[in-house]
């Protein structure tokens, strides 16, 4: 496959692979020749993983993977006969970290070997930094990690430490960590994993592949924006099968922030397509974004597929979480059932057709975010060792 590095903003492209922005200062995608593309897998159901689409993935050596992908794609049928639309729920939570990062981080890593890199970097609210000290585990890559200390579900920061990272909490907020971590990783000769990575993303877009194969192109594709490497990825996913001719359209980017880190939402809301960086605040801490670094591609994708940012509370966020564990037996952690109270406020404003296909993106798994379940439900009740007492609060 012939691939290239362009710049989003001046075009510009670029052979070498060991860049993320352009001169200009935008950020890069990877742009894939698609006539140098061999098909060599079919939409037929089965299979399903990242690397089952590996055609159309710029890697050119044996994947560093842990069997990432192939995640149910759930009939909500709860949800569906609720709220009157045909509801599907992707649950990415169900990937080998738990969360969708694992698909980004099998084509990163991998990358991270190609290029003779011997250390991988990243800031994360998370998630991010779980999957990638799995991935450098398995590549035998040291992995460095900058966390917002203190803000960071703490089943996160325990993978991150039990998968050998070496991991450092800072006293500010992601964006302040991103923005350490990319000068870090240029003077030190990290390779760096957060999405402004190109190669990342290009793993990202298979969620569209897999939606495809599984139920042919939905109207509409809803899921929690934080950096908006997702959305922009998945777009990328669903634009290039159209541009392949596999598919006829392209679903709805629908994206859900959370109200105290909502800059792509105003933006939205404005008819803009660059964001103004705010100190971001919410429960749903894998999102706790303020100066989203994909905004730009995650903009373009929801002005072309005709979709909308929606933004949701806290209160919002935690009632659909709630929702998705007790009626469809879906657990996420908060940040992921933005998505679904996303749908809910949506349907609401009347910006849904009930007649729609809608897929809800459940980006991590619960157990990602125990103390928030323990705040939210509180603690089982303790009792005596006896069926009386157990009787009594039955
Ligand atoms: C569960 O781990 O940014 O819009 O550093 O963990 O692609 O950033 C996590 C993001 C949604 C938002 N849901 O995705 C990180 C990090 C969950 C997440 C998002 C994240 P993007």
């Amino acid at each position: 496959m012939d691939f290239k590095l362009r710049c989003i903003d001046c075009n510009k492209e670029y052979e070498r692979e060991d860049i993320y922005t352009c001169e200009c200062g935008g950020i890069l995608e990877v742009k894939i020749d698609l006539d140098s593309i061999n098909l060599d897998f079919k939409f037929d159901g089965n299979n399903l993983s990242v690397w089952k689409y590996g055609c159309l993935l710029p890697v050119k050596i044996k994947p560093v993977s842990l069997r990432e992908g192939g995640t149910p794609l759930y009939n909500a049928d709860y949800l569906s006969e609720k709220l009157g639309v045909k509801v599907y729920v992707k649950h990415e939570g169900l990937n080998p970290s738990g969360s969708f990062k694992d698909r980004g981080m099998t084509v990163g890593v991998t990358k991270a070997i190609e290029l003779g890199k011997g250390a991988v970097a990243c800031a994360s609210t998370g998630n991010t930094s779980a999957s990638m000290a799995m991935y450098a585990a398995k590549a035998k890559l040291k992995a460095y990690i900058l966390l917002p200390s203190g803000k960071v579900a703490l089943g996160k920061v325990a993978q991150a430490l039990m998968h050998g990272a070496k991991v450092v909490g800072i006293r500010g907020n992601f964006d302040k960590a991103l923005a350490l971590v990319r000068e870090i990783s240029e003077k030190e000769g990290f390779y760096l994993l957060n999405s402004v990575n190109p190669f990342r993303l290009e793993g990202q877009k298979t969620i569209a592949f897999e939606i495809v194969d599984e139920i042919g192109v939905p109207d509409r594709v809803i899921l929690p924006v934080g950096n908006a490497g997702n959305i922009s990825a998945i777009f990328k996913g669903f634009k290039e099968l159209k541009e392949l001719g596999l598919i006829d359209s392209i679903p709805k980017m629908t994206g859900v922030q959370a109200e105290g880190a909502n800059p792509i939402y105003k933006a939205f809301v404005e008819g803009k397509r660059d964001i103004k960086a705010m100190n971001p605040e919410t429960i749903a801490t894998a999102i706790r974004i303020g100066n989203p670094v994909n905004a730009k591609k995650a903009l373009n994708a929801v002005y072309e597929s005709k979709g909308v940012v929606t933004q949701v509370s806290d209160e919002e966020i935690i009632n659909a979480q709630k929702m998705l564990a007790a009626k469809e037996g879906i657990g996420v952690e908060p940040a992921s059932a933005a998505s679904v109270a996303g749908l809910i406020k949506l349907l609401k404003q009347g910006e849904i057709e009930k007649d729609e296909r809608v897929v809800c993106i459940t980006t991590g798994h619960l157990l990602k975010d125990p103390e928030t379940v323990i705040k939210v439900c509180g603690s089982p009740i303790e009792v005596d060792a006896n069926i009386e007492a157990i009787k009594a609060v039955l």
